[in-house]
């Protein structure tokens, strides 16, 4: 070996000691699949959402931690885990049908209990009346009906182990002894459970292809690195998922049913329940539409990032109907319109289309159509390609297009939007497109995440994984934004913000915007003029608050500037403590903001 290829291995090989070089896992199949589905089977799902016989509130798989369990009493649920009903096969078959590429289950979830026989811990599936390997069998039919395979296992969290106890906010309980003499050793846990678990896990079930790990909450750079050491030494092709922590993971990680509010560009994926728990409850019945959740997936794809739907199958394996049935839903529409959202990119426009969503493949620009466009005419403003032709995917019916400046569409008349029926719209190239807003229909929707962030005093906003702005509040700056007006007169603003569903709105939070050369609206109080109803109340609330009205002489490009005065309440942070992006309580989650012509 010349020296010139010597020193460069030995400079490879120390970065990646030092756990430096991300190595470049193929993501290709994660990519064009773009549609999984998550599975969250354990104790607590004997225990179904209630203790003692009194319905315990929150997420089903947390029970433990929120009825305040001891382990004593908490291990006696696996004599009544009997998965007398489990059928693998249908549990894949479901997700295939549905169109699903993938699928991530629960090997331990933060209960500490093991899904499959483990010599490292007594705390796992042979403490049930179930004889097999429950893990190996779910493996088994993946590879039958060729879907991927991805493991859940929650690194940092395991009440059954004192050592990985997380003092700040956990209920110390589990361990039968006042929280003064619990003494956790968390790398000891690290080291004989955590560590030696993810040996078996990725040793003894053939090719894994993604490990998704979970609230990494207080681990340190060099524990979240151990993580990814032993998947990539173990299973080198294996995708790492966000939540390993510090980024280190091949993609990057967004809240729980936290929806992007624009088009992202890197790799990302939405994780989302099906009703309020992960875990199955028996009486958590507020099941999100089939639509909406179809919505869901075809608005990620819409961002560009990847959507992970959750079942929680009862003890027994049996799966929830209302999931069947939303699974059975979504099939049926990605039977006729799955090129849509495989392998394609985000919606390419700058825009949010009142009516639905888009994406795009090479020359390609597919519309989802939520409801009846205005007059049933979409015109694509800033399309810079040619068109050759427009058709209803679903049953090739043509859709005229024509070319007065901007290439427009009259919609078929008498469609079903309950189906969400897709325009596939062929260009003669690949498609390109200008980066202004425009007005669609009579809204022009400025995604905060195309604006250009002036930096503060006192350091800069910044704009997160989901498109929403973090760091915003008085003194780090300013965010700079530009629209095209197609009509002069009078227009609404409304200003988006989100938040996480436990916390409240932003009182007291207060914003200067300035829109052309309107009078500035100087630190106007937020209100809460509304909320969309749509699967987002669930957990992260789109909240529109309308600040005032502006007046343009001239259509044309408008530009505008936003500031924080005071954050007043508003912030994200869930009451369990974690933060993904590591986001301050000092910030106010802008999404959007929409100017809205008003009607005479
Ligand atoms: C975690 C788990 O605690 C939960 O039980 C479930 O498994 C879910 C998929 O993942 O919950 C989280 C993790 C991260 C955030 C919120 C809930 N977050 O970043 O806002």
């Amino acid at each position: 070996m010349n020296l010139r290829k010597l020193v460069g291995t030995l400079l490879l090989s120390w970065v990646f000691v030092c756990g430096q070089a991300k190595q470049q896992v193929d993501m290709d199949w994660w990519r064009e699949g773009r549609f999984g589905m998550f599975i969250h089977w354990g104790l607590y799902s004997v225990a179904a959402g209630e203790w003692n016989g009194k319905p315990v509130d929150g997420i089903g798989e947390w029970i433990q931690n929120f009825a305040k369990v001891p382990n004593s009493e908490y291990e006696k649920l696996a004599d009544k885990f009997t998965l007398s009903n489990y059928d693998p096969d249908a549990w894949v078959k479901l997700a295939k049908q549905a169109g699903a590429r993938y699928i991530v289950f629960t090997t331990k979830h933060h209960e500490g209990f093991c899904l499959y026989p483990s010599d490292v811990s007594d705390f796992d599936i042979e403490r049930t009346p179930y004889k097999r390997d429950p893990l190996k069998e779910l493996v088994e039919a993946c590879r039958r009906q060729g879907l991927k395979v991805g493991f859940y296992y929650s690194h940092r969290q395991d009440w059954r182990e004192e050592d990985a106890a997380v003092m700040k906010n956990e209920y110390d309980g589990h361990y039968g002894k006042p929280r003064s003499e619990v003494k956790p050793n968390l790398d000891r846990y690290i080291k004989e459970k955590a560590l030696s678990q993810m040996k078996e896990l990725l040793t003894r079930y053939g090719k894994i292809d993604l490990l998704w790990y979970d609230t990494p909450f207080d681990l340190t750079k060099e524990q979240s690195q151990t993580f990814v050491n032993v998947v990539r030494e173990l299973q080198p092709e294996c995708i790492i998922n966000g939540r390993v922590g510090y980024n280190l993971g091949d993609y990057g990680a967004l809240g729980d049913n936290e929806m992007p509010c624009s088009r992202v560009n890197m790799d990302l994926e939405m994780v989302a329940t099906m009703n309020h728990t992960w875990g199955y409850k028996k009486n958590d019945h507020d099941w999100k539409s089939p639509k909406d959740i179809l919505c869901s997936l075809i608005e990620c794809a819409s961002r560009g990032v990847n959507y992970m739907i959750n079942i929680g199958p009862k003890e027994d394996g049996t799966v929830p109907q209302p999931s069947v049935d939303i699974m059975n839903f979504i099939g049926n529409w990605m039977q006729a319109n799955s090129e849509s959202v495989y392998g394609t990119s985000g919606n390419p426009f700058n825009d949010n289309f009142p009516w639905g969503y888009a994406t795009h493949k090479d020359n390609i620009i597919y519309l989802h159509l939520l409801r009846e466009p205005l007059n049933r005419r979409i015109i694509l403003k800033g399309l810079l390609s040619p068109v050759e032709k427009a058709e209803i995917l679903s049953s090739g019916m043509a859709v005229p297009v024509s070319d007065k400046g901007h290439y427009a569409l009259t919609i078929p008349a008498e469609l079903d939007y309950g189906q969400i029926p897709v325009v596939k719209l062929v260009c003669k190239a690949p498609v390109r497109f200008s980066e202004d807003n425009y007005m669609n229909e009579n809204i022009v929707s400025i995604p905060v995440a195309n604006g250009k962030i002036i930096p503060g005093k006192e350091g800069s906003l910044s704009i997160a994984e989901g498109g929403n702005t973090q760091n915003f509040h008085a003194g780090t700056g300013k965010l700079q934004l530009k629209c095209e007006i197609d009509e002069p007169g009078a227009y609404k603003v409304r200003i988006f913000t989100s938040r996480h569903w436990r916390r409240t709105f932003a009182e007291g939070a207060k914003i200067t915007l300035k829109v052309d050369d309107n009078p500035s609206f100087n630190s106007v109080l937020m209100q809460k003029d509304g909320e969309l109803a749509n699967v987002r109340q669930n957990s992260y609330p789109e909240t529109w608050s309308d600040v005032g009205t502006v007046n343009f002489r001239q259509k044309g490009t408008k530009e505008l500037e936003l500031a924080v005065n005071s954050t007043g309440t508003f912030s994200r942070l869930g009451f369990f403590g974690e933060d993904i992006q590591n986001e301050s309580e000092n910030n106010i989650r802008f999404m959007r903001i929409e100017l809205i012509k008003e009607t005479r």
